[in-house]
């Protein structure tokens, strides 16, 4: 068990969230609609049919959310700010609603007032409505950036003096190819015709991914040249990114892992911002559809990150041949030659228990860009947990072994293979809003029950409570 004596001192553990996710009351405190608020109450966009209009109240239930984080004993709280409770229309010209402003400024107090660092993302996917009825949001680059820019600059202005860690945007990879390809999240646009109306997949997500870095890069720039000088943060983007791992040791199947790794880790997001290139598997993939920076925009792209923002979940088998452009052609499977599972599997298909290799994964990136490294998100859904009875799903062991396994092999990472890594949060504070799985996958370390938003603290939540 890692204890407070192998963690490094100011070392950074604590829970994540994301505001539509848990936050709910979308028509309350003058707040703008976002992108996923018609969305999720379309038909069959999600897994059980539910919205995020009350998630886990936690818009009104925030000082309930702070007093489990007290009972965990967290140095560190990771959650989002919603950008239509900041300015409802979302754009540069558009009024600001102060009391958007005034509850997360009343929260921001009340983390630190209870000795909770608070870490800050600024765009965990609940684009303005207004943007992307305006103009298309993400698509449109000279509109986009700039609205972005202003919005950062409003958080960091009036947030600032008091949030010393800024996540500029949340996943890339999700927004672009799980929005604008496979069209399974918000805004829902595919080629697919049976999923939506409208969009491109073969060019709409390469559009996106570009103006999101774009976006990220220049709040960036914004928050170094104005606020960091005298507000003293840092500023990052976080990036999700699971291990690939040759299926067998035929050499198609090892070049399929490290293509699978420059297709979903290297490829839209990291490599541009922590080198100044993208990778050429990319390129040779993307061919014209992959929009280039100009060298003006390379400058402020290269570099954009103060350290790098991990979210990791899980380690993929991967084997030459697929046909998925999103995985780079490339097919993942958890099942191994011999017939065995890599590790335990959860509610949602793409995740199972593998601890080497996310211990690989922190050697790789570390080896690879040489930043510290912030662990943003790690987390586990436990199978069929939605429809045990609260007193078996609270006894979450499945949960446990998943982040016992991880936190060994990452105090193993820091103190073996000396990789820098600064913080640990794992997914989720609370069982909440799953995007498209809706409510029926819980990622949770306390368990809500849904009629009555009573909270539980399940076995997980006291487990990483003692990894400090
Ligand atoms: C992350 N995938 O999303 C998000 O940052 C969280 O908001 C989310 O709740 C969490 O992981 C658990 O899903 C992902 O399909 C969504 O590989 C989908 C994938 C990965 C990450």
């Amino acid at each position: 068990m890692p204890t407070t004596k192998s963690l490094p001192e100011d070392f950074l553990w604590g829970f994540a969230t994301a505001a539509f996710q848990i936050e709910g009351s979308t028509d309350v405190g003058g707040r703008g609609k976002s992108i996923w608020d018609d969305f999720s109450r379309l038909p069959e966009r999600t897994l059980d049919g539910k919205n995020g209009d009350v998630a886990t109240d936690s818009y009104k239930r925030w000082k309930e959310d702070i007093a489990l984080l007290r009972l965990y004993g967290v140095r560190a709280y990771r959650f989002s700010i919603s950008w239509p409770r900041i300015i409802p229309l979302g754009g540069r010209n558009d009024p600001t609603n102060p009391e958007g402003i005034q509850f997360y400024s009343d929260f921001i107090d009340e983390l630190i007032y209870n000795g909770i660092v608070p870490f800050v993302t600024l765009y965990h996917w609940d684009l303005p409505q207004g943007l992307h009825d305006r103009y298309g949001g993400w698509l449109k680059k000279d509109e986009i950036t700039k609205d972005f820019v202003r919005y950062s600059r409003v958080c960091f202005g009036s947030f600032g003096n008091r949030v010393k860690y800024w996540l500029t945007i949340n996943e890339p990879w999700c927004i672009s190819v799980l929005g604008y390809g496979r069209g399974v999240f918000a805004p829902g646009r595919s080629s697919n015709r049976t999923r939506s109306p409208e969009g491109d997949s073969s060019t709409e997500p390469w559009i996106v991914a570009h103006n999101v870095i774009l976006s990220h890069a220049l709040a960036v720039q914004l928050y170094r040249d104005e606020f960091q000088p005298t507000q003293g943060g840092i500023i990052g983007i976080t990036l999700n990114g699971d291990m690939t791992i040759p299926y067998d040791e035929s050499p198609e199947n090892i070049d399929a892992a490290q293509h699978a790794l420059d297709f979903a880790i290297a490829s839209l997001s990291q490599d541009p911002i922590y080198l100044g290139y993208y990778p050429e598997y990319l390129k040779q993939v993307l061919g014209n559809h992959l929009p280039e920076f100009t060298a003006e925009e390379w400058n402020i792209v290269k570099g954009s990150s103060d350290f790098y923002g991990m979210n990791t979940y899980t380690t993929n088998l991967c084997k030459a041949g697929g046909n998925d452009i999103f995985q780079g052609f490339v097919d993942y499977t958890f099942t191994r030659p011999d017939g065995t599972q890599l590790g335990t599997q959860a509610q949602c298909a793409w995740l199972q228990t593998y601890p080497t290799g996310f211990r690989q994964l922190l050697n790789y990136l570390y080896k690879r860009y040489q930043i510290p490294i912030y662990v943003t998100e790690n987390g586990f859904a436990v199978m069929n947990e939605t429809n045990m009875p609260i007193d078996r799903a609270i006894n979450d062991t499945n949960r446990v072994e998943y982040f016992r396994g991880n936190c060994e092999v990452m105090l193993a990472a820091i103190t073996e293979d000396g990789v820098d890594i600064r913080s640990y949060f794992a997914w989720s504070l609370l069982d909440n809003f799953e995007w498209a799985d809706g409510y029926s996958t819980r990622f949770g370390v306390t368990y809500v029950d849904y009629e009555t938003q009573k909270r539980y603290p399940k076995g997980s939540g006291k487990f990483v409570s003692k990894v400090r």
